[in-house]
């Protein structure tokens, strides 16, 4: 017989609680997910007694069976041995993995639940068949996990594994996930060397109204890249803040004229959901810059508006409850478009409300762009439900102040875990895609007592984003640098007096950056620092 191939694509947990099946039969739940392209089923019931058990076992496995379909029993290899299916599922409290193999035999499919490098490696070498890792979210279906260790807890597990030398173990990731981020989760998760074969699902499943056609779109979603990852060019170069290699920089620098000019020739809309203190602001940079701004906070606006080529920028200023439900929307029109969206987040560390709103964004959406202060940054970082590096961030409260080379590790950690451009802005803003870090030491004393200088960067971001959604992290540095030096240009004019003439200079500044670049005039960019 030998051992079953497994496509671990779409992996079926069942659980037949009320709260999930309700009065539904779990055969028919399962028999309409394999209609609509599950490839694995574990029967999952903590709580049955043996005989019970066995007789769901049994007679799942013979629908499982016509499907061509593995079925393995969770932590019961009693049960699994009974009715002859594919394998089993065991947990870290379970029985150990030899005995389980001992008495399975070789050819049986046994997969181990893993939440750590340890436990991975462990199971690796003990000859699991696949890992199941999580949890990836917290989710209401099984409130006893050990660890919410988010996607960057399962990157760092796949790259574990894979310098381990198992890189051909196949993975799934478990805990919270669903249509709306199972794309994001596999494309987070994923680590240079090892990405995940697929994604295990209970309610997604289970509990939906029609389990064939939720089963369908999740195959669908797990079997295609997500929009936002097509034709994106992450950049492979080895720069390393201030110390980036000439060539980087000068690189940088080169391809920066072609930013500004796309903005002035395209025109793409900045779809900003602000705050109220900065929308006239804010689109009045858009139009110096060349973008076409719309302030528009109601999300289901964004149906219509990503499909225009533009960005949107979510800054959470004024974050209400009815706001975050807008931005989620917002958010998730723009992932499905594969159009670029910025994330401000303001004063997120300021409420618990905040740190909430961070937390719940980061977990529903893709952020191509996250701009913000260094407390904003430090509350971004600590709050995905874990990580590899989270413990840099405990004890570091909002009002330290970290050293440069602290906060370019900031930035590109926070870029790499999230596996988009991270912005850290201050005296000196830090801008990292993960791979390359760059510090950027323009700008003057001006933007800091001036009210949503810091908001309206988020918008110059997001128009330069989307007119160059192929290398993000070009794009950023080039809006950072036309507003910084717009900034330092207008402070040098003898006009300026304070913060209130400032302003308008400021927004002449801008635009004649602009229109000094369409006329192939960069003596502006002599000043990038
Ligand atoms: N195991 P849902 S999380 C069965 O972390 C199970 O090992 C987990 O349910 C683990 O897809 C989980 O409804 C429940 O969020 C997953």
């Amino acid at each position: 017989m030998g051992k079953p191939a497994v496509d671990y694509a779409l992996y079926l947990v069942t659980d037949s609680s009320a709260a999930i099946l309700g009065d539904r039969s779990l055969s028919h739940a399962v028999e309409a997910s394999l209609k609509g392209g599950v490839t694995i089923v574990q029967l999952r019931e903590k709580t049955a007694d043996t005989a019970h058990l066995t007789s769901v076992a049994r007679q799942l496995h013979g629908i499982t069976r016509r499907y061509n379909v593995p079925l393995l029993i969770n932590d019961r290899v009693d049960v699994a041995l009974a009715v002859g299916c594919e394998g089993v599922h065991i947990g870290q409290d379970d029985m150990p993995l030899s005995t389980a193999r001992q008495l399975l035999g070789p050819d049986a499919v046994i997969g181990v639940t893993v939440s750590t490098v340890d436990e991975a490696l462990r199971a690796c070498a003990g000859g699991a068949d696949y890992l199941g890792i999580g949890t990836v979210y917290a989710t209401p279906t099984k409130t006893n996990t050990k660890e919410i260790i988010g996607t960057a807890g399962v990157r760092h597990i796949l790259a574990a594994i894979a310098a381990a030398g198992y890189d051909t173990t196949p993975t799934v990731c478990i805990g919270g996930l669903n249509g709306s981020n199972l794309q994001r989760v596999l494309f987070q998760s994923a680590a240079p060397a090892k990405a995940l074969d697929g994604a295990a699902v209970v309610s997604a499943v289970m509990a939906a109204p029609d389990p064939e056609a939720a089963a369908r779109d999740l195959v669908g979603l797990v079997r295609n890249p997500p929009a936002f990852q097509l034709d994106m060019d992450m950049g492979k170069g080895k720069g390393k803040g201030k110390g980036a290699a000439a060539a980087d920089v000068s690189s940088v620098l080169a391809q920066v004229p072609a930013v500004v000019r796309s903005v002035h020739d395209a025109t793409p809309l900045s779809h900003n959901m602000t705050n109220l203190v900065v929308q006239n602001f804010a689109a009045n940079v858009a139009l110096c810059m060349g973008a076409s701004p719309i302030m528009a906070n109601y999300g289901a606006e964004a149906a219509d508006l990503c499909k225009l080529g533009g960005a949107l920028v979510v800054n959470m200023g004024t974050v209400t409850a009815e706001g975050l439900a807008n931005y989620l929307t917002a958010l998730r029109a723009y992932n499905h478009a594969g159009r670029p969206v910025v994330f401000d987040p303001v004063g997120a560390g300021a409420t618990s409300i905040r740190r909430a709103a961070v937390k719940t964004i980061l977990s529903s959406a893709y952020l191509d762009v996250i701009k913000g202060n260094e407390g904003e940054i430090k509350t971004v970082f600590g709050d995905d439900g874990g990580g590899e590096q989270q413990h840099q961030q405990r004890g570091v409260d909002s009002t330290s102040t970290l050293d440069a080379p602290q906060k370019a590790r900031l930035v590109r950690d926070l870029a790499a875990r999230e596996k988009n451009v991270v912005v850290m802005t201050g005296a000196t803003d830090f801008v990292s895609d993960g791979a390359r870090t760059f510090a950027v030491d323009n700008g003057c004393e001006y933007l800091g007592v001036v009210t949503g200088t810091g908001c309206t960067l988020g918008t110059a971001i997001s128009a330069a984003v989307a007119s160059r959604p192929a290398d993000r992290l070009v794009a950023v540095i080039a809006a950072v640098l036309h507003f910084e030096i717009a900034a330092e240009l207008a402070a040098e004019r003898p006009e300026v007096r304070g913060p209130g003439t400032f302003v308008p200079a400021f927004l002449d500044e801008l635009f004649r950056i602009r229109q000094a670049t369409a006329r192939g005039d960069l003596a502006w960019l002599a000043r990038a620092n």
